[in-house]
């Protein structure tokens, strides 16, 4: 197996982020192809999703509530994760503040030291986001250090553009650094 895309592996991705920043929508987007009306995330939500452009890889995707009450919580659900998915809402400049910091937290557990992120801008239908450039200088990704790849994806959750795109740059990135370690 190692590093290729073999049949029957299966990742572990966390999707995080604040609360109503769109991680519920991109899970179901993504897992049934539909909208679907979202409530405020209590807890989890969990859904196993094959991806069609890369056979037999599935990926186990946990979108955890992003309220500030259940944040302690993103550190057990992100342990040993393959890959970390953190949507921000790009309208929401005010709170782009808040998300960079709660995410530079996360990054910095010597857990997720190194799994690689995907950031989804997402709400790009919304005539006031902020275009991807602004949205990574606002998050200070760069400041993430040399070990921690990323790619930030824009998208719209509620049609569903990008995020197909963004998972497979995801999964990429993630097969890419166990090759990698594998080597060393
Ligand atoms: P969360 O799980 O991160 O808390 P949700 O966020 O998925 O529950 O989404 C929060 C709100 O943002 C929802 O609207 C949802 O429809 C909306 N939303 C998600 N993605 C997009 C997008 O790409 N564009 C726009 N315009 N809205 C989006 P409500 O009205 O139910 O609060
Ligand atoms: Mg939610």
């Amino acid at each position: 197996m190692g590093g290729s895309l073999t049949s029957f592996q299966s990742l572990h991705i966390v999707l995080l982020g604040l609360d109503s920043a769109g991680k519920t929508t991109v899970l179901y987007r993504l897992k049934l192809n539909e909208f679907v009306n979202t409530v405020p995330t209590i807890g989890f939500n969990s859904e196993k999703i094959r991806l069609s452009s890369a056979k037999g890889l599935s990926v186990h995707l946990w979108d955890v509530g992003g309220q500030e009450k259940l944040r302690p919580l993103w550190r057990s659900y992100s342990r040993g994760a393959d890959g970390i998915i953190y949507v921000v809402d790009s309208v929401d400049v005010e709170r782009l503040e808040e998300a960079r910091g709660e995410l530079h937290k996360m990054a910095k557990l010597s857990e997720n030291q190194g799994a690689p992120l995907l950031v989804i801008a997402n709400k790009q239908d919304l005539p006031r986001s902020l275009p991807v450039g602004d949205v990574t200088k606002r998050l200070a990704l760069e400041e993430l250090g040399p070990h921690t790849a990323y790619h930030v994806q824009p998208a719209c959750a509620i049609i569903g553009e990008g995020l197909h795109e963004g998972l497979e740059k995801l999964c990429h990135m993630i097969m890419k650094r166990r090759q990698s370690t594998k080597r060393k």
